[in-house]
């Protein structure tokens, strides 16, 4: 039988098949053709599996996968999908409370391979102002679709629902943003909620798990809420290929291949100096590169890259 992975918790995954769930087991200790990520299966994948009574099952194959949302994964050192399968990521932050963290944005957008993205702005209740609201701003401006709402007033959710019918998508973003409860609002179910404060509570998530959820045209995949996401193992120019402005420029570097950090004649760092492009987006993408080298060096031009998928750029023509 054919089916989609709607929950996965301690490798037991709910595998949902016509019209039923099955709880499902791998067969075996691991899947053929899978063996190099942190998780064989993600919540979307499609598998083949063999039914051995009427509730429960065998997960035989991981069906090809048309995309995926990954990161790193530090305790196993290792890429891990979050997401496969998705139409569209929609990427939560918050105005505040926890704050406004736009580096975390440019993460998540480094992290989607061949999938579109939505910014959705939650709490919309609390005013974003200054800076922030400028480099809010700056997504619009590079081509990103974004739409503020807040869950509690109930703000600009019908909206977001007209964005999301008829597609899976998925909800990223750190924790506390308000994913749950946005969810909660647009579904009508009732998942667990509640923002426990990093200081306090490092490491403790309310979602911790990602899940699947339907409701007539509306598909959402809640994902865990995270503190922190690193951006997969992937090549520097694959990152660099993730900011538009980049790539818009990029032809006027020097390099045909330039990583925009440290080569001669780079028209990015010129870009930069000038106030061209924004330094906190390129402070930000310098990041990233840093972790990969954290990362160890596999990623250093390696040949065993299995990422070839190639970022999407934003719908929109640049200014
Ligand atoms: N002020 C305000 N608080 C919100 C809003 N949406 C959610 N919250 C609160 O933010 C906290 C975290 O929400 P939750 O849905 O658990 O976040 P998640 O970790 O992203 O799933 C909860 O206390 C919510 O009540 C909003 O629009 N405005
Ligand atoms: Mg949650
Ligand atoms: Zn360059």
């Amino acid at each position: 039988m054919k089916g989609i992975i709607i929950r996965g918790i301690n490798n037991i995954y709910n595998v949902e098949a016509e019209n039923q769930i099955f709880e499902c087991r791998i067969k075996g200790k691991l899947l053929n053709d899978v063996n190099d990520e942190y998780n064989p299966l993600a919540v979307g994948d499609f598998v083949e599996f063999d039914k051995t009574n009427e509730v429960e099952g065998q997960i035989i194959q991981r069906l090809e996968r048309k995309n995926s949302f990954r990161r790193w994964n530090m305790k196993g050192k290792c890429n891990q999908t979050v997401v496969a399968n998705m139409d569209l990521i929609v990427c939560v932050a918050s105005c505040g409370s926890p704050p406004f963290r736009p580096r975390f944005i440019d993460r998540v957008i480094a992290s989607c391979e061949n999938v579109e993205i939505l910014i959705v702005l939650n709490k919309s209740d609390i005013k974003l102002q200054g800076w922030e609201l400028e480099r809010y701003n700056l997504f619009k401006e590079l081509g990103y679709e974004t739409l503020l709402v807040s869950a509690k007033e109930k703000t600009n959710l019908n909206l977001l629902i007209e964005k999301i019918e008829n597609k899976v998508v998925a909800f990223v973003g750190q924790s506390g943003v308000g994913k749950s409860t946005i969810i909660n609002e647009i579904l009508g179910t009732s998942q667990r909620t509640s923002y426990v404060s990093e200081k306090y509570d490092r490491g403790r998530h309310t979602t911790n798990y990602s899940i699947l959820l339907r409701k007539d045209n509306l598909t959402i995949i809640d994902t865990p809420g995270v503190r922190e996401i690193m951006v997969p193992h992937r090549s520097p120019v694959e990152i660099a290929d993730s900011f538009p402005e980049f790539v818009l420029n990029k032809d006027k570097c020097a390099f045909n291949m330039c990583t925009h950090t440290s080569e001669p004649d780079c028209e990015i760092i010129k870009m930069v100096e000038n106030g061209e492009i924004n330094s906190d987006r390129y402070e930000s993408y310098l990041r990233m590169i840093d972790s990969l080298l954290l990362q160890g060096p596999k990623w250093k031009g390696s040949s065993n890259s299995t990422s070839k998928a190639r970022y999407k750029m934003p719908n929109k023509k640049l200014k």
